[in-house]
């Protein structure tokens, strides 16, 4: 991963990229959400900084940076904590318990491992690889294929920062619904299971991260192509969202995470509760009411006074 030197937009561009790692790191790696928004807020705070922070002392005056993330932050201009950061999931902890220092030594170390950070170390590389653009839209393609090939009645999207139009995206997130699958209808745990079933058939799903009911977290891998192209493991994430929530869905799924809870936020002042799967009008008690109906996108932003914004229009 590239870090850019500080220019003149942003002084501190550097630090503010290295907080977004250890951020990604956080959410990913070790799935600690908390410390993932701590390092994103400090991080969106730093970028509005307009000069060039110099000293720890001076980074904890900013609102967001507290004596961790302050200290971190010197560390990083030493160089020391670079070499950290490229390391996975129990390997902090292993580093500094067992004295093991290398990728190559962990992996003689998996029995300390639990089954997700075996799949992370196996393609921590390849996790490491942002996927470009054109790759996610052939991953589509397949999906789409395997979809219809079950039954014609399925509808996936990829969501995230593909939709958003980013030029590469860190994972792929499908959102999937299916007519048969309501809100009134209860749970189909059989749906999103047969997707799954069927792309692990095919080869293209390679490894199960967490499978529940309505989401699946794994790992996918294209085929080699014809001229010889070799692809790298991705992540792979899918949820099925019933048909009348579909659109409170894909809104969730497209983010950014920080537009959403800049949404969230309107919402709320406008006297609506707005999640993943509806929004609600919330009455004078603090209670909210039935969901409201919703047929589009532009419905949910209608709601809330707000004007309608392309996905493309919320990287936030
Ligand atoms: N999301 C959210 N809040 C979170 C996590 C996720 O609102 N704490 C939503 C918004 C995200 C979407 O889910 O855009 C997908 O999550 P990802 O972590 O895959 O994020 P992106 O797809 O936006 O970025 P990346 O390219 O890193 O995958
Ligand atoms: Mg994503
Ligand atoms: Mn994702």
């Amino acid at each position: 991963s590239k870090r850019k030197a500080p220019d003149s937009n942003n002084p501190n561009a550097d630090f503010c990229d290295f907080l977004t790692e250890l951020a990604n790191y956080e959410k990913n790696v070790n799935r600690q959400m908390h410390k993932y928004n701590v390092y994103r807020k400090a991080a969106s705070v730093l970028s509005k900084h307009p000069t060039r922070i110099t000293s720890g002392k001076e980074a904890r005056k900013l609102d967001g940076i507290g004596d961790k993330i302050g200290k971190r932050l010197m560390i990083y201009t030493t160089g020391q904590l670079q070499k950290l950061v490229k390391i996975p999931a129990a390997a902090r902890k292993l580093v500094v318990e067992e004295g093991i220092k290398s990728i190559e030594e962990l992996k003689n170390h998996t029995d300390k491992l639990n089954h997700h950070q075996k799949i992370g170390l196996r393609h921590h590389a390849d996790f490491e690889t942002r996927i470009p653009r054109a790759e996610v839209t052939v991953i589509d393609q397949v999906l789409q294929k395997e979809l219809k090939s079950l039954d014609d009645g399925y509808i996936g999207m990829i969501c995230g920062s593909y939709r958003r139009g980013k030029e590469s995206s860190g994972d792929v997130d499908m959102l999937l619904t299916h007519p048969t699958f309501t809100s009134q209808s209860g749970k189909k745990p059989t749906l999103l299971k047969a997707v799954v079933k069927q792309l692990e058939k095919t080869g293209f799903v390679t490894d199960t991260i967490s499978f529940g009911d309505s989401k699946f977290m794994g790992v996918c891998k294209l085929p080699d192509a014809e001229d010889g192209t070799k692809y790298l493991y991705r992540r792979l994430d899918l949820r099925i969202i019933p048909h009348d929530q579909y659109f409170c869905g894909t809104l969730y799924f497209t983010g950014s995470d920080l537009f959403n809870k800049d949404m969230r936020g309107k919402a709320l002042e406008e006297g609506f509760t707005l999640n993943e799967y509806t929004i609600r009008p919330m009455g004078s008690t603090g209670i909210p009411g039935e969901p409201l109906p919703v047929e589009s996108e532009e419905d949910i932003f209608d709601y809330i006074g707000m004007k309608f914004k392309k996905p493309s229009e919320r990287n936030m």
